[in-house]
């Protein structure tokens, strides 16, 4: 089951596999295997419900992969190559090659107040960056290892926590992406397999003496607001227990991913969230918290010729479609090995902020759908149980006494037909443009809004019904 899943990753990775938009939707199959609507009960204690609070309010979020691969920037010896992150493994380098890397790693243009205003200007609420990844480099200044940015590169700064520094100074939390079980730079660790030939590995030995010491000093030095784990390859259920443990004992009120063991999410009290697959949701509404990661163009990292970035609709539309099923979007942006975030993922990230200044109380703090079957639903395809998919043209978010529809293609007729609401809905006004007139129809079967002729947004406008 392990070894079976790392081609799969493998096969994501080179190239973030395509979003769906809304029309795409109806070709999906079901994520059932991430622990989809099927994970059960969700039963969080008083405190378990307490911590997971502000991720529930936050909705969006900003990933950052960034390490001694973005200096590739897709190249390597002059050659354009792929994977970004993977790059080291899928090319199969010498690791002593890529260890030097570190020697030319000097982000000046780092600035960490920059990188955090950037993201609060989205509508982000919270940002996760990867203080180790799987090529084992630490992006932080740790004891456990010299293989860091403070003591091997000419940078000597430690930008986690001058990161930690601005998150705090400007109202978001920060959360640490660690690579706990897959470490290339480690013969014992979990991943390399190239660079050791005939070595007989301990993962015990490489756990014990640099993944769970450098996770301690994570929480000791930065006290992280998520834990966020990735590719759990021989992580036993003990040793994710273990550091669970760890690490909610050093940073009460820690959030730990699901991603810290492969498989079915353990849930509480080992994980706080779940996660749907890379830039594809669940495809119904999750009742446990969980989270949506995906990229802004085809790349987790830097990739100096990835300039396919997808179109602020599709963000949007991410954005838009897990929160109606509960969920988070967590937006990924690879920085340069000079420490700039370029224009195109900037200015992707500012529009997006634009239509949260208006749109803002329909995502932030809201709860999913009301109905749960504009998604679509099971039926029977070729003797198989299999999820179709809803065409619907909206999705739906709530708040206590309040329904938002995030209408997506706007009706040509102006006729929004939703299915039915108990609740009698007494006003219906768009966020964008309050004055404007928007009809009520209501009847034991069906809720139909009549709406101005344009969309006052190209890509959503959202209807509130007050009940
Ligand atoms: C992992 C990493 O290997 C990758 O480099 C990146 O950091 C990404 C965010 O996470 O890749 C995965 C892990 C899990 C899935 C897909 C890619 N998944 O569950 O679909």
């Amino acid at each position: 089951m392990k070894r079976a899943i790392l081609p799969l990753f493998i096969s994501l990775v080179g190239t973030a596999f395509a979003a769906p938009s809304a029309a795409q939707f109806g070709e999906m199959t079901t994520l059932d295997s991430f622990g989809g609507p099927s994970s059960g009960t969700y039963k969080p204690t008083p405190a378990e419900a307490e911590r997971i609070a502000w991720f529930r309010e936050a909705r969006f979020g900003m990933f950052m992969h960034w390490g001694l691969y973005s200096k590739m920037a897709g190249y390597w010896k002059g050659k354009k190559v792929t994977g970004g992150e993977w790059a080291l493994k899928l090319q199969r380098l010498p690791i002593e090659e890529y260890r030097e890397l570190a020697k030319e790693f000097n982000p000046v243009k780092f600035n960490a107040d920059e990188w955090v205003l950037l993201a609060k200007s989205a509508g982000m609420k919270y940002m996760v960056i990867t203080s180790k990844h799987h090529d084992g480099f630490a992006m932080f200044d740790s004891d456990a290892s010299p293989y860091n940015i403070v003591d091997a590169t000419p940078f000597k700064r430690d930008p986690i926590k001058e990161l930690k520094e601005a998150c705090d100074r400007h109202g978001l939390k920060l959360g640490l992406y660690y690579s706990h079980g897959q470490d290339w730079n480690e013969p014992d660790a979990y991943g390399n397999n190239w660079s050791f030939p005939g070595y007989k590995r301990n993962m015990d030995k490489y756990l014990d003496e640099k993944s769970i010491p450098q996770i301690r000093e994570l929480c000791l030095k930065y006290k992280p607001a998520i834990l966020w784990f990735d590719t759990a390859g021989d992580i036993t259920p003990a040793r994710a227990e273990q550091i669970a443990r760890m690490a909610r004992e050093l940073v009460p009120g820690i959030l730990i991913n699901s991603r810290i063991q492969l498989g079915k999410p353990r849930g509480l009290p080992i994980t706080d969230f779940d996660g749907s697959g890379d830039n594809e949701a669940f495809h119904q509404y999750h009742n446990v918290p969980w989270e949506l990661c995906g990229t802004l163009n085809r790349s987790w990292a830097f990739k100096e010729w990835d300039k396919d970035f997808r179109p602020v609709s599709e963000l949007l539309f991410h954005l838009i479609d897990a929160a109606s099923k509960n969920g988070n979007y967590l937006l990924n942006v690879g920085p340069t090995a000079e420490g700039v975030i370029t224009e195109p993922y900037a200015s992707r990230l500012r529009e997006m902020g634009s239509w949260l200044k208006v749109n803002g109380e329909a995502i932030y703090g809201c709860g999913g759908t009301v109905w749960g079957n504009e998604f679509g639903d099971f039926g029977t395809v070729d003797g198989k149980r299999k999820f179709i998919a809803a065409p619907a043209n909206w999705r739906c978010t709530t708040q206590p006494g309040k329904v938002y529809i995030h209408v997506l293609n706007w009706p040509k007729d102006g006729k929004l037909e939703l299915p039915a609401l108990k609740q009698k809905v007494t006003k219906a006004h768009l966020l964008a443009t309050p004055t404007a007139v928007v009809k009520i129809g209501q009847s034991a079967d069906k809720v139909v809004l009549s709406l101005p002729a344009n969309a006052p947004d190209p890509i959503a406008s959202v209807v509130c019904l007050s009940l």
